[in-house]
């Protein structure tokens, strides 16, 4: 603590603050003392969002306590600093998974017992911020958390959406979006910077003149202006340091507009702080599918223009030069949602802070990194030309220059034309338009992908030329997720089980469960493995009588889909599956089918017509199956709506089979899958994305392949594919096909389902018929091993304890040595 005043700096010495372990009584005390004092209630009166908003407050008191240590440390030591830079996060309920970075959820149990409170009650009163759409979002709060936990100084900077990721609820079988109030009863883990608070510029025009000593001076004058504010959220490790997610708000920057005011226009004065605050109004729902609205390209912007000015606070702060930035910072891109940054950095650099437009390349070259998240092309990033210079009209001139010296680099080194067309940043084919993917790579030190497989693909394909100009730029680094969160906070029972046979270490080290793999053959241990699978399926089951009314019996297998809907990803070849079991015992031939309960999730982008029709195809499906006696105690489905990472966190500990059945070649790596192999539940799936690597360590015999792999798939596609011919040739196939338009699945309506069944029998793009036997075979082996318990039990086990490589402190630990370049600082917790 640097200040003037010693009796202050005496208060916040490590010693005074006391030590970092609560007693029972203390959190009791502290509780008590929030509720009355922090939120002015009484327990007589207080409603459990009370109680649960005094506990919150409680707990991040003892949060923020390792985030100064640790900010105080970074400081002390001028520690290389990173940045990720995010437009999406899905942090998830705050408070289990603080308890347990801080070792006191226990203590919290029982000190709310005895005032008669439940803990439970109080995790379920939480509403998540939902500030990201599926797996990009999610990762990135999985990387904040490893980042904290291994002690790499870090800050998340983002958006502070006010309206996050809509709410689902089904009507009539369809989806329908409900506004997301996250921020409705206030959000205690949040505290607002006013004095962290930067103007972002919009529109105008730019002016090239000269400065004294003769050199180009570009002045830019916008046409709005907004005020850009941090709201910060302290994010712990596990008994370890604190980081910050700094996410920003937009605001006018006067809130009234005087002179408009004092003319008695009320309306207009009001009406342009509406309009600033617009930009963070509401996140885009579109997972990995672009928009190309303005607004959209405005929040990228204001945040990345807040970030960086943030960053370059933050070094200056610390008595350093600007051209030193990239040693002291790494930036990370996620994705390209924020790569405006790699023009406005040096437009910074160059046009406010003076200097030469090579050396402001060389830092800006070498301070950004960029991941790509995806290979499809509907989901890389193109901003046309003309919209980027009416919002940005500097950058775009910035932008042109970095091509322009871009592609004089390539004429030198003989480069053809179609070559350097291709490469261009900008798109000349029809509306010119800027690619951000190429603007990012030409702007970073390091590109990587999220799996081997699809760092494989990014280098053979849509970086392809960029990779053969830069070789060692491009790397790997497979995602991993916060096993913290998705095993010891939402399993609690399989954790107990694990730290019993081989002790707590695996917290902080998951490879350490391979010391789970002697227990496979322990029958004793089996049996209590399974029985912590099924209160998990017993709880998942009352959780979706209450939300859908559908009962479930927990000893069926429970084989869950759970994901953003998209046809890449193939729900509806699970639906086919589930019709050819459902005609299948309507035809009196089920006998190897054993019961099984199939579980749906997963938000569709409002504006995604087949994906929706898909998730109402569910729900049909279901209704028809859930309500046929013949087939009732066979199979059951379900379509729990509004998957979330509270829901996430119920449903993975109960699956028993995990669908990974992705078209080969799209899912980038997919991180459901991991999670779900990390509670025991067995893999259906494809060689897509990271299942490629968790079928290498839990061994193949532990793992069920079908389909095509990506080489397959695109030889397939060349030599001409004619899915009727497939359809053909597959007697229940057909019948299943047919089934959708018989006007079965909707009271004798032919029609709803025929643009699903077209698609498929005229184009299917994703190859559900050309996979369709395989899967249905695959899924026959399943039932085959699921009636053989014992096999079952130790596939289980198995894959748990082989699962240590996709823990995201792996994941960022790869980030920090090979591409950060960053060294751990770990806090002293001193008592
Ligand atoms: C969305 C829009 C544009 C570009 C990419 C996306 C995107 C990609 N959103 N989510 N992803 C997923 O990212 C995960 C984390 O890397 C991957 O596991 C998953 O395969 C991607 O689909």
């Amino acid at each position: 603590m640097k200040t003037q005043n010693k009796k202050i700096e005496s208060y916040f010495s490590h010693e005074s603050l006391g030590g970092i372990e609560l007693s029972k009584e203390e959190i009791k005390t502290a509780f008590l003392e929030k509720l009355f004092y922090g939120i002015g209630r009484i327990p007589s009166v207080a409603t459990t969002n009370d109680f649960y908003t005094a506990l919150a407050l409680t707990v991040r008191d003892q949060v923020f306590k390792r985030y100064v240590r640790s900010l105080e440390e970074y400081a002390e030591l001028d520690s290389r600093g990173i940045a990720y830079l995010s437009a999406e996060y899905l942090p998830g309920p705050h408070l289990g998974n603080n308890l347990l970075n801080l070792e006191i959820t226990e203590e919290t149990r029982e000190a709310l017992a005895e005032l008669d409170i439940d803990l439970e009650a109080l995790l379920e009163q939480e509403v998540e911020p939902g500030l990201g759409n599926g797996g990009l979002g999610r990762l990135a709060s999985c990387y904040l958390d490893s980042m904290a936990t291994l002690g790499i100084p870090s800050i998340g900077y983002g958006i502070r959406y006010e309206f996050g990721i809509f709410n689902q609820t089904l009507k009539e079988g369809w989806q329908a979006e409900v506004t997301d109030k996250w921020l409705h009863y206030g959000n205690p883990w949040e505290v607002v910077r006013p004095e962290i608070a930067f103007e972002v510029r919009f529109g105008g025009r730019t002016e090239h003149g000269k400065n004294e000593d003769g050199t180009l001076k570009v002045t830019w004058t916008p046409d709005s202006e907004v005020k850009g504010t941090a709201y910060d959220t302290p994010i712990l490790g596990y008994n370890s340091n604190g980081i910050v997610m700094r996410l920003w708000k937009a605001e006018a920057i006067d809130s009234f507009d005087f002179s408009a005011y004092n003319m008695g226009d009320y309306y207009r004065a009001v009406e342009k702080k509406m309009r600033s605050e617009n930009i963070t109004k509401v996140l885009y729902p579109n997972d990995e599918n672009l928009s190309g609205k303005e607004l959209r390209l405005k929040q990228q912007y204001f945040f990345v223009c807040c970030s960086l000015q943030d960053i370059i606070r933050l070094h200056l702060m610390q008595g350093r030069k600007l051209n030193t930035l990239s040693e002291k910072f790494s930036i990370q891109l996620n994705d390209t949602h924020p790569s405006i940054a790699v023009p406005e950095l040096m437009r910074l650099l160059v046009d406010e802070h003076d200097m030469e437009w090579e050396e402001a390349w060389h830092v800006t070259r070498h301070t950004f990194a960029y991941t790509n998240h995806t290979l499809l092309p509907e989901a890389l990033e193109k901003w046309s030309v003309h919209l980027l210079g009416r919002l940005l009209p500097r950058h775009m001139e910035i932008i042109y220059e970095i091509n322009r010296r871009f592609l004089n680099e390539l004429r030198e080194k003989h480069y053809t034309g179609e070559q350097i067309a291709r490469m261009s940043i900008i798109d000349e084919r029809g509306e010119q338009s800027v690619r951000m993917a190429h603007l990012a790579t030409v702007g970073s030190f390091k590109v990587n992908g999220v799996s081997r497989l699809h760092s494989r693909l990014l280098k053979s394909q849509v970086l392809n030329d960029f990779a053969d100009l830069w070789p060692s730029q491009f790397t790997n680094i497979t995602n991993g997720v916060a096993h913290r969160r998705f095993l010891a906070v939402s399993n609690p029972g399989l954790a107990e089980l694990i730290s019993e046979k081989i002790g707590k270490q695996w917290l902080t080290d998951l490879p350490q469960l391979k010391g789970l793999e002697k227990y496979a053959d322990d029958v004793d241990f089996r049996e209590r493995w399974m029985q912590v699978k099924l209160q998990n399926k017993i709880g998942l089951a009352r959780h979706i009588k209450e939300r859908t009314g559908v009962e479930l019996d927990p000893s069926m297998l429970f084989d869950v889909h759970v994901k953003r809907i998209h046809e890449y990803k193939r729900q509806h070849l699970k639906v086919l599956h589930i019709l050819s079991l459902y005609l299948r015992l309507k035809n009196g031939k089920g006998e190897g089918i054993s019961p099984t309960a199939f579980i749906f999730g997963g938000k569709a982008a409002p504006g995604y017509f087949m994906a929706k029709r898909i998730i109402k195809l569910i729900t049909s499906v279901a209704e028809l199956v859930n309500n046929d006696k013949e087939v009732q105690d066979r199979l059951k489905v379900v379509f729990l709506p509004n998957f979330s990472v509270k829901q996430a966190q119920r449903v993975y500990p109960a699956a028993d089979l995990s669908e990974q059945i992705s078209m080969a070649g799209k899912e980038a790596s997919g991180t459901g899958n991991m999670k779900f192999a990390l509670n025991g539940a067995l893999t259906i799936g494809t060689l897509d994305g990271a299942n490629v690597e968790i079928r290498e360590e839990v061994g193949e015999e532990n793992f069920f392949l079908f389909g095509l792999n990506t080489e397959e798939v695109q030889t397939k596609k060349a030599s001409g594919y004619h899915p009727y011919r497939i359809y053909d040739r597959n007697e229940e196939l057909q019948e299943v096909i047919d089934f959708l338009i018989s006007g079965e699945l909707e009271n004798g309506n032919t029609e709803i389902f025929r643009p699903v069944h077209d698609n498929l029998l005229q184009q299917d793009p994703y190859l559900l018929l050309e996979d369709y036997q395989s899967y249905i075979e695959k899924m026959e082996e399943i039932h085959e091993v699921w009636r053989s318990p014992v096999k079952w039990a130790k596939m289980s086990i198995l894959n748990v304890a082989r699962m240590g490589k996709f823990s995201s402190d792996r994941s960022i630990h790869e980030y920090a040595e090979e591409i950060w370049k960053v060294e751990p600082v770990k806090v002293q917790l001193s008592k």
